[in-house]
């Protein structure tokens, strides 16, 4: 074990970023681990990846990792990532991004990239409030939580940000949290397998931001807070009807997965016609 991580860390990190931005308690560093791990485990070639980023704790993922990395404007990583694909489809893209950046600024660019199914893997990294700028709401921001733009608790409904990818058109959507790191480095290989727009919510403490203002500031008993309120899909199948009916946890797994066409296939088959038209009436 030891001696994977450390091969992994000398394989892929910028040994000059360390040490890491990332308080205590905080989630990104793990993603970054399962990420890479997966990476790995799968073989994906690094220096054929570009990583894109916005704006945001979890969007400075990209600067740790040793390969090609675009960190960006707030809410604007899919727009990049969408650029770099569109380039060069031979390359793989994977975006980093933080509730606040994918779904409250970059709402629009994540649905329709969603809708229009480009090949690229998004991690969205979901700690229920904007960290990097000191805890205010965002639109995961469950009901009656308190931050530091809804002192009185929040009143807004928050997105589901999974519901909100399958509704939007994406081929495979999973969610897991810091808790189940086996279960989170296959699905992000899954999601980098997936010709097509791959979404991973992976539910992240925050203990500085949305735990200290909601008595979570102690980092163990913030993790512990996400083991007692998801459940694993298996887990949920198990129960009896009734039981299931009043099931209030998140739910945790891969939640959607179907084949579907991809965008830059249908491009090129449309080139390809035109082509073909032209030549034609010659
Ligand atoms: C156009 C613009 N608006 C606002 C900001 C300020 N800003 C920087 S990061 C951030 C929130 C990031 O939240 P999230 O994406 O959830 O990431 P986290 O820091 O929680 O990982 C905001 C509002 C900005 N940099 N640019």
């Amino acid at each position: 074990m030891f001696n994977q991580a450390k091969r992994i860390r000398e394989k892929y990190i910028r040994d000059e970023m360390w040490p890491s931005i990332f308080c205590t308690g905080c989630g990104v560093g793990n993603v970054l681990n399962y990420t890479l791990r997966a990476i790995d485990s799968i073989g994906l070639d690094i220096d054929r990846t570009v990583f894109c980023s916005g704006i945001g704790c979890s969007s400075r993922l990209p600067g740790y990792i040793d390969a090609d990395g675009l960190h960006t404007t707030h809410g604007r990583a899919i727009a990049f990532a969408t650029g770099v694909k569109v380039y060069n489809p031979e390359l793989s893209v994977i975006v980093f991004t933080g509730d606040g950046d994918m779904a409250g600024i970059g709402g629009n660019h994540f649905i329709h990239a969603a809708r229009r199914n480009v090949d690229m893997t998004i991690i969205c990294i979901n700690n229920n409030n904007y960290g990097m700028t000191g805890g205010q709401v965002s639109p995961t921001t469950p009901v009656g939580d308190l931050s530091t733009t809804t002192p009185h608790g929040n009143i807004e409904q928050p997105f589901d940000l999974c519901r909100l990818a399958i509704g939007a058109g994406a081929p495979f959507v999973a969610r897991w949290t810091m808790g189940f790191p086996y279960e989170t480095v296959a699905a992000i290989e899954s999601a980098i397998r997936t010709k097509g727009f791959a979404f991973v919510e992976i539910l992240a403490p925050c203990p500085t931001g949305a735990g200290k203002a909601n008595d979570l500031a102690d980092a163990p008993a913030n993790w512990d807070w996400y083991k007692k309120n998801t459940i694993t899909r298996m887990d949920l199948a198990a129960m009896d009807p009734e039981e299931r009916a009043l099931n209030q946890k998140i739910i945790v797994g891969t939640l959607w997965q179907e084949d579907k066409p991809e965008y830059l296939e249908g491009w090129r088959d449309l080139v390809r016609r035109l082509q073909n038209e032209g030549e034609q009436d010659v």
